[in-house]
């Protein structure tokens, strides 16, 4: 499966299909023989705060498109539109302004909906780091600064799984709120993404100096629903890490529920995801290495070919 391709259409179509056909997929899970097809069988979620929505709304296989609503003025951005129809009705339930779209990068499952989006709604701002990105109207590039009503969005330039990934790190002035981070296929819950066209040192410097330092109560949305995954990947690298153990038993009960395990925060993601734990000797001697960079590009390459077990 290449990230972003069509080619994974064909399969997504036909889960879909055995979802259709009545295979209810919630009582199972990644390694456990089968998958969530459906979008429309994983929940949607809202995380309510008094300046910021955001609503998570599921898409393709495991997806996340992220509506944000500034409460003060209801004008409101999405995040990888993927499912444009979806963001319509969504859009319309919560009976506010759509003026902006935030790409995170030119992959399809992220960038696929944005032509079709824009002529769904008019006069729509399209954000994005890459020229590859469909409709884009905005390129912007590390520490480019806008506002979506009264919240603040700062892009983070995050360059390795492509060339031109932007994270989007939005904030309330004068808010004691959190903030939150829209991660795409940079940051996961307990993972990241593949290096396609980068190298350890540049996801060492996203990971580490740029989402590593904001601040550590900072929401994680990210791009995919992968973290099952991740956390086997995770326990396999530091078996003696009860943060990951207690992380895995919680995201499995939220699965099996249909219900997302996003977000997380940056200063959670430090205690069990093995990609910002480099600089730990765990993580280190479990790659055989002693320099934190050279641990990011070997725990990775065994991440590509590590084959996740069933519980
Ligand atoms: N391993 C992925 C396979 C799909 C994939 O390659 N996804 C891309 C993003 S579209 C990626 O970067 N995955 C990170 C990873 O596999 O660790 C999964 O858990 O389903
Ligand atoms: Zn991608
Ligand atoms: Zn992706």
């Amino acid at each position: 499966m290449v990230c972003g391709s069509r080619r994974w259409l064909g399969s997504a179509a036909a889960l879909l299909g055995a979802a259709a056909a009545g295979i209810r997929a919630g009582a199972t899970r990644p390694g456990a023989g089968f998958l969530h097809a459906d979008s429309d069988l994983r929940k949607s979620k809202l995380v309510t705060q008094t300046n910021m929505k955001v609503e998570l709304l599921p898409a393709l296989t495991d997806n996340y498109m992220y509506l944000i609503i500034d409460e003060e003025t209801k004008e409101a951005a999405i995040v990888d539109p993927v499912q444009p129809q979806k963001v319509v009705e969504v859009v319309r339930k919560h009976g506010v302004k759509l003026t902006t779209v935030l790409t995170t990068h030119h992959h399809w499952d992220h960038a696929g909906g944005n032509e079709k989006l824009v002529k769904m709604e008019s006069g729509l701002r399209v954000y994005g780091g890459d020229s590859r990105v469909g409709a884009l109207t905005q390129k912007v590039s590390h520490s480019t600064s806008f506002q979506v009503g009264s919240l603040h969005v700062k892009c983070l330039s995050t360059p390795c799984h492509t060339s031109g990934h932007i994270c989007y790190y939005v904030t309330k002035p004068n808010s004691s709120e959190p903030p939150a981070v829209f991660t795409g296929d940079t940051l996961f819950v307990a993972g990241c993404g593949k290096f396609f066209e980068g190298t350890p040192e540049e996801m060492y410097k996203a990971l580490i100096e740029i989402l590593g330092r904001l601040d550590p109560e900072t929401r994680v949305y990210c791009g995919h629903e992968y973290t099952i995954n991740n956390l086997k990947f995770a326990r396999h690298v530091e078996p003696n890490n009860a943060a990951i153990q207690q992380k895995l038993a919680w995201a499995k009960a939220k699965y099996d529920s249909g219900e997302p395990t996003i977000p997380s925060t940056i200063a959670e993601e430090f205690t069990y995801n093995p990609f910002m734990r480099v600089r730990e000797k765990t993580v280190q001697q479990h790659a055989g290495e002693t320099d934190p960079i050279r641990t990011m590009g070997a725990i990775r390459k065994e991440k590509d070919n590590f084959r996740v077990p069933k519980d």
